[in-house]
């Protein structure tokens, strides 16, 4: 590994559940826009540097699935992916998954059969966001019997190579802010789990 190596990081998702959200938090800068609810908002894939523990990381912000308004419909921002993947090669992609309708098996098979075609295979990790409100701790939603994140292997047969239990919400949103920095802790250390 060369000290200048830059690892690549990719966060995709279905539009609105807040992509754009926890490539800030994982930046740790508000750098990418973020939309107000029910309106897409990032129309192209853009990286954002973080510099961890001695790397650097370009963390890629992508367009949603599903998006509305002029958005890249869901084969353009695969060929953004495969694009990023030609480029720069992936080390990791996130998953941004939000319980019941932010997780779309066909979001992720779109994204692993496209890697796959080309021999462009890269692990993907889930992130599952929204959970400020979970009562204990925010990873007990992974294991939780009725809605665990096991259960989207076994029913759908998304299979992650690791995972984090979070939320993004806004900084300024102080009733959170415990929870957002315990949230940014655990996806940097997913994170670093694939960048060495
Ligand atoms: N309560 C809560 N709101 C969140 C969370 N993450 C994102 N949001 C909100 O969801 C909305 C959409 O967030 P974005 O990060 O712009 O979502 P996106 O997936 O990038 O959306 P597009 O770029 O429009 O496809 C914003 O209003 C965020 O503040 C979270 O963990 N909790
Ligand atoms: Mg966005």
């Amino acid at each position: 590994m060369g000290k200048d190596k830059v690892y690549v990081v990719v966060v995709f998702g279905r539009t609105g559940m807040g992509i754009s959200s926890l490539v800030n938090l994982i930046v740790g800068k508000e750098g990418a826009k973020c939309s107000r609810e029910g309106r897409s908002c990032t129309k192209d894939t853009k990286a954002f540097r973080l510099d961890l523990d001695g790397r650097k990381i370009d963390v890629y912000d992508t367009p949603g699935f599903g998006g509305t308004d002029n958005k890249p419909s869901d084969n353009d921002i695969i060929s953004k992916i495969l694009r990023i993947s030609k480029k720069h090669g992936i080390d990791l992609l996130i998953n941004c998954l939000v319980p019941k309708d932010g997780i779309v098996p066909g979001h992720y098979n779109a994204v692993l059969s496209a890697l796959r075609g080309q021999n462009r295979e890269a692990p993907i990790a889930a992130v599952v966001t929204r959970l400020e409100r979970v009562e204990g701790p925010m990873e007990g939603w992974w294991s939780e019997p009725s809605n665990n994140g096991g259960k989207m292997e076994s029913k759908w047969n998304m299979v992650f190579a690791g995972h984090a239990c979070v939320t993004t919400v806004p900084s300024d949103d102080i009733g959170w802010s415990q929870r957002r920095s315990e949230s940014q802790k655990a996806v940097r250390a997913l994170v670093l789990k694939f960048c060495h």
